[in-house]
């Protein structure tokens, strides 16, 4: 059994060991991303963006660089389209806000799809709300595929907005997003891509995809948490208006209005997490240097693992595609006559951390005829002996609630 040559940069899985099989919902830390907040603090620390000090434009310059690093990480055209923000969920909100809001309206049509995280569903619904315009879901197969058909189906002259997640945080499938942004482009709409499952774990090139706006967050790529990224193509961004106004945001205000900065200042209202986005450049140079085939190999290789593994267990059945290659780390799965979060609970005592519940997809669970699923994911960091301790204690669960002898 090996053990992972990574788990030794992440301080955690010393100073609180388990078997870490939650990484979708946040990622762990390397030593290299805490030392990087830690110094910006220590050596950085001044409001950015104000002071005309030394100290403040040392804040700016990390912070800036972080931008650029970022640009250059999804291969935006600037750094001009890269919006800080808090997290993902903040970054659709601010297009659905900000776009949404301002060019939909009653005869239009928003696609979407019934896999999405609650934070691309919740901001569409009150938009829908709000302007009149009509909510469309594309239905996926079982297994989460997005037929050709569905998406000819849904994408039609009254498509003004389409909103769909890259890799779903439930059945780990990848969307083809490259015809939907073709549908899509040919109707004038543009396409929101959610990247909070995909960017930690893939190449996600914003020009090569030619999406319109990407959001993702830091946390689930080794970042701290309270910093995420909204990237948007500059022509769209500089036709919408504010999210939210305030400090930092304006070129000059008077009694009666104000002139907004340019981008992207003009979305980043108040005092930044700077420190926050100096610790994701941080984690992106760490990524970078481990390099996304060793995260999909070393992830396929133990999905491999736990798919064998439960395949021994006639009670255990996985959620989504049959191909373990199909599942980009995620693997939702429910238990003859376990609630999910017994699952967890008792793997939990064993050491053993994994999700349980909706995962903030109702209406995924209901559309997959589950109330919930148990969900394990993974990351690089973790190796064969957590996928052995975690199979191990999976088929002791049902003995020991004496389902089983
Ligand atoms: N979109 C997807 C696809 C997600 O999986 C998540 C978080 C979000 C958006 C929101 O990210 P946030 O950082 O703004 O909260 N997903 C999960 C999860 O699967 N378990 O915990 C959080």
């Amino acid at each position: 059994m090996s053990n992972s040559p990574f788990k030794k940069d992440f301080p955690i899985f010393e100073k609180s060991p388990c078997v870490y099989l939650d990484s979708a919902a946040t990622a762990q830390r390397p030593g290299a991303v805490i030392d990087a907040v830690r110094a910006f603090y220590e050596t950085m620390n001044a409001n950015p963006l104000r002071g005309l000090y030394d100290l403040s434009i040392r804040a700016t310059d990390a912070y800036e660089a972080s931008r650029e690093t970022v640009a250059g990480f999804i291969n935006a055209d600037s750094p001009k389209e890269i919006i800080f923000t808090r997290n993902a969920t903040e970054s659709l909100n601010l297009v659905a806000y900000s776009y949404g809001l301002g060019n939909l309206g009653p005869e239009d049509e928003i696609v979407s799809t019934v896999m999405e995280h609650h934070s691309n569903m919740l901001p569409w619904q009150m938009v829908s709300e709000k302007t009149g315009a009509r909510l469309v879901y594309i239905e996926p197969c079982p297994d989460g595929e997005i037929t050709d058909e569905e998406i000819s189906k849904k994408i039609t002259d009254r498509t003004k907005l389409v909103a769909i997640t890259h890799v779903s945080n439930v059945l780990g499938c990848k969307n083809p997003i490259d015809k939907i942004v073709k549908a899509a482009h040919e109707k004038g709409a543009p396409v929101v891509l959610d990247g909070a499952q995909s960017v930690p774990h893939m190449k996600v090139d914003v020009r090569a995809l030619d999406v319109d706006f990407l959001a993702f967050s830091g946390h689930k790529l080794m970042a701290p948490m309270g910093i995420g990224v909204l990237y948007g193509k500059r022509e769209l961004l500089e036709k919408m208006e504010p999210f939210l106004t305030g400090g930092e945001m304006i070129e000059s205000v008077s009694l009666k209005g104000a002139v907004y900065a340019e981008l992207p200042h003009k979305f980043e209202a108040g005092t930044v997490n700077a420190a926050g986005a100096y610790g994701l450049k941080a984690a992106i140079e760490y990524l970078n240097n481990i390099g996304y085939e060793t995260v999909r190999n070393t992830e396929d290789r133990l999905t491999e693992m736990i798919f064998e593994g439960m395949r021994k267990l006639p009670y255990v059945h996985i959620q989504g595609s049959e191909d373990p290659f199909g599942h980009n780390g995620i693997i939702s799965f429910t238990m003859d006559d376990v609630h999910p979060h017994d699952i967890s609970s008792i793997l939990d005592a064993d050491g053993v951390a994994i999700r349980a519940g909706h995962h903030c997809a109702e209406p995924l669970m209901k559309y997959l005829g589950v109330q919930s699923t148990a969900r394990a994911s993974l990351y690089f960091y973790n190796d064969e002996e957590d996928v052995r301790i975690f199979l191990e204690k999976l088929q002791n669960i049902r003995r020991w609630l004496g389902l089983e002898s």
